[in-house]
């Protein structure tokens, strides 16, 4: 059983998925391959795949179809919420516990209604699902990212699994689940990256990770400094995972599969060519998209897989 994430738009046999920004741009299209066949279903307005050890979900849901359950909530956070309830159930009837990583996308992100930012208010549904759930708030959580979109609906594809992830967390960042209340009311439910253990195999996903130090932006309206301290977490992601890891040699940014997400689009050559630099030969795909702070300018997600040799 191996799995493998290949760039490509080609599908071949086993499970393909379309991310929610396919239609924005191809190399937002992840595809992940799998050596032994899969069963497909619908469950919880859940579009899903399986074999015995993992399971692959994505979810759209439109904010105007979900009754708000409590005054003062926004359809936002109710839809939020509701995704991941649905996400939660899904994975108990499949008996598939373990989430791994999510990606997240949402619309106007950095959008202020109900007076709280768009991007706490899906916070705050996300938290109240996992609370539901009897999950983790803190420590045991997935890797993510949270990216925006102009518009359409809540998408939230994930990864779950049989067996769980070793989380990673960055010693020059603040974990984001102990973000202080200045970020919102909840704050976000994930950490800086996950281990997964598909049979004989160890693979890092890394949450999108910005300029961030500690819990603040730094290098507001300077997108350079911003891609070199980005890469400067990355680093220190890697390496935590590194003394984390079952496999060898360590993982290295430069053997890792990147995506930046990029606020605005007379920055992509820049970031593109910055990055680059910084990366050598690693696959790279440059994205426009909006990221959770408004002022963050760019925003890396990656990640690697590592066959683990038989003991
Ligand atoms: C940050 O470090 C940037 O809410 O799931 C990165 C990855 C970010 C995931 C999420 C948010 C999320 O806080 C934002």
């Amino acid at each position: 059983m191996t799995l493998q994430n290949t760039p490509t738009q080609t599908a071949r046999d086993g499970g393909r998925h379309d991310s929610p920004l396919s239609h924005v741009s191809p190399s937002l299209n992840s595809i992940w391959h799998v050596d032994r066949p899969l069963q497909r279903g619908h469950s919880e307005g859940i579009h899903w795949q399986r074999n015995a050890d993992m399971l692959l979900g994505m979810i759209e849901l439109q904010e105007t179809d979900v009754l708000p359950t409590a005054a003062g909530m926004s359809p936002l956070q109710a839809a939020s919420q509701s995704v991941y309830e649905r996400l939660f159930r899904l994975l108990r009837q499949q008996d598939m516990p373990h989430l791994w990583r999510v990606w997240n996308y949402l619309g106007d992100i950095n959008g202020e209604s109900h007076g709280l930012e768009r991007y706490r208010q899906f916070n705050l549904g996300r938290y109240a699902a996992f609370v539901q759930a009897h999950r983790d708030t803190g420590g045991q959580v997935p890797a993510a990212c949270a990216i925006g979109v102009q518009h359409g609906p809540l998408s939230v594809a994930f990864l779950a699994g049989s067996m769980p992830v070793v989380p990673v967390e960055n010693p020059r960042q603040l974990s984001a689940w102990r973000y202080p209340t200045q970020y919102g009311p909840r704050a976000p439910t994930f950490s800086r990256a996950a281990l997964a253990y598909p049979p004989g195999q160890e693979v890092l996903f890394i949450s999108g990770t910005a300029s961030i130090v500690g819990h603040e932006t730094v290098h507001p309206g300077d997108v350079v400094a911003q891609c070199r301290e980005t890469v400067r977490n990355l680093e220190c992601v890697v390496q935590e995972a590194s003394r984390l890891a079952r496999s060898a040699p360590a993982f290295a940014l430069g053997d890792m599969s990147h995506r930046a997400y990029v606020r605005h689009a007379s920055d992509i050559a820049t970031v593109q060519r910055t990055l680059k630099a910084l990366l050598g030969d690693a696959p790279l795909a440059c994205v426009r998209a909006d990221i959770c702070r408004s002022d963050l300018l760019v925003e890396v997600e990656s990640q690697a897989l590592h066959s683990l040799s038989p003991p």
